[in-house]
């Protein structure tokens, strides 16, 4: 009988844990420099990076090659993470090509956005990426563990749909088996479903919107960070629920993601709130131009106000709450008070929407009296419609753009630098 044994090399950050003792560990010759009779690699793997010292000259190493390595771990308080591996027995698993499409041993930004998204396969590999892909992995692990903490439960719905869940207008329409579908634009219809059953929800899940703009903060597939939850007082529990989660996720990562300290926001106590009219009246003044019929923030309006809750209070978020109904979904609940707005918000971080959430309507007629409204057929929602037909809470939710967050937080001026293989209107590869 053959039986299957977990067994793979260390990694190079569990490698502090062995000093003195001999190792196995594998990865990628990330440099290599000659000095007397000595080379001096640099072992990169997703963990990390080592130094190699390596004294047989005859083995002749480029930048890439895959290599397994069983060597001795020591102690040098002069090698970048206080240790070196020496007396290195050294195998290669696998040859790279040279010159590479990209060059790792450049600062990470060098070359030209496009270049870096043709050759990502490779670019991914450097260090600075990985400390994003790291850090979108631990936000996303943080996102998970506060809900939990807080008695969410994660669902997984169906991306593949019948009717459009935001508007009709930026849909990817597929054929399904002779009929035509849509490409969820998120899992909207479904986690206020899913909240009439389990009363607390989340999903981290891929969303597409078939986004006609080249724009540095828009992906025709992003990650959505979904969350509904139900018995709500209105959307400022939501509001509220945003900024515990927010945090969670934050302080979560911080912990985990070393070397990334100057990254991380402060989040006050309470964020600021204002009300979209008053954000008008406040973008109006400041750029000197009326804006206040708008039904929407542009992003330059979005720019401004994140530049003025900086100044004002301190605060890298600003909520904007009061969306005009014309501009929010039909599931949208409207302010009782000023019908024309509604009980929506979104966050801004560091100037551009980061989330958008508010209350839903949550009695029967009112969903079909507001489809009426806006001329729409019940179609395809029949099954929308009975959860509301038979008992439906006051629930609201709200989603957040993972790749948006990661973008801010790094610095990165495009959504692409925070995506791995972006989708947008010329890329489908790599
Ligand atoms: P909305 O359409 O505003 O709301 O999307 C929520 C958040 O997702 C991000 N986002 C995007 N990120 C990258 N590329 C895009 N094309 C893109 N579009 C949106 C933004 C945005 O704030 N169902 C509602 C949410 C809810 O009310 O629960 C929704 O999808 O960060």
């Amino acid at each position: 009988m053959s039986t299957a044994k977990y067994s793979l090399p260390c990694l190079i950050a569990e490698l502090p844990q062995y000093i003195d003792q001999r190792v196995v560990t594998a990865g990628w010759i990330h440099t290599v420099r000659r000095l007397g009779g000595v080379q001096f690699l640099v072992l990169r793997d997703g963990s990390g990076l080592i130094q190699v010292v390596q004294r047989d000259q005859a083995l002749r190493l480029h930048p890439e090659t895959v290599v397994s390595v069983v060597a001795r771990v020591v102690r040098e308080t002069r090698a970048p993470g206080g240790i070196e591996l020496h007396e290195a027995d050294i195998t290669v698993l696998a040859e790279a090509d040279s010159p590479l499409p990209i060059d790792l041993s450049a600062s990470y930004a060098k070359a030209a956005l496009p270049t870096r998204l043709t050759a990502a396969p490779i670019l991914l590999r450097h260090p600075e990426a990985v400390k994003w892909l790291r850090m979108t992995d631990q936000l996303v692990a943080g996102f998970r563990h506060t809900l939990h903490g807080l008695g969410f439960v994660e669902i997984h719905t169906p991306k593949i749909l019948g009717t459009a869940t935001e508007s009709g207008s930026n849909v990817f329409e597929v054929e399904y088996f002779g009929r035509k579908a849509y490409l969820a634009q998120s899992p909207q219809l479904y986690k206020q479903m899913m909240a009439g059953v389990l009363g607390r929800v989340f999903e981290v899940g891929p969303v597409f919107r078939a986004e006609p703009h080249d724009t540095a903060r828009h992906l025709s597939q992003y990650t959505s960070l979904d969350v509904e939850v139900a018995f709500i007082s209105d959307h400022r529990t939501v509001m509220g629920l945003v900024r515990e989660v927010i945090a969670g996720m934050v302080d979560w990562a911080r912990e985990k993601t070393p070397n990334t300290q100057d990254f991380w926001p402060e989040i006050l106590p309470a964020i600021p709130i204002i009300h979209f009219a008053e954000a008008l009246d406040l973008v109006s003044n400041g750029l000197g131009e009326n804006f206040r019929a708008e039904p929407d923030l542009a992003p330059a309006h979005e720019a401004w106000l994140g530049q003025w809750a900086k100044n004002q209070y301190g605060s890298d978020f600003l909520f904007v709450e009061g969306y005009p109904t014309a501009k929010r979904p039909f599931y949208t609940h409207p302010d009782p008070s000023r019908p024309q707005y509604t009980r929506s918000f979104d966050l801004l971080f560091r100037g551009q929407e980061l989330v958008t959430g508010g209350q839903r309507l949550h009695q029967y007629r009112n969903y079909v009296e507001a489809l009426q409204k806006r001329g729409m057929s019940t179609e395809g929602l029949e099954g929308y419609l009975m959860a509301f037909q038979y008992g439906m809470p006051p629930h609201g939710g709200f989603a957040l753009g993972l790749e948006r967050l990661v973008a801010r937080l790094m610095g990165f001026s495009n959504i692409r630098e925070a995506t791995i293989f972006p989708r947008d209107l010329k890329r489908l590869t790599p």
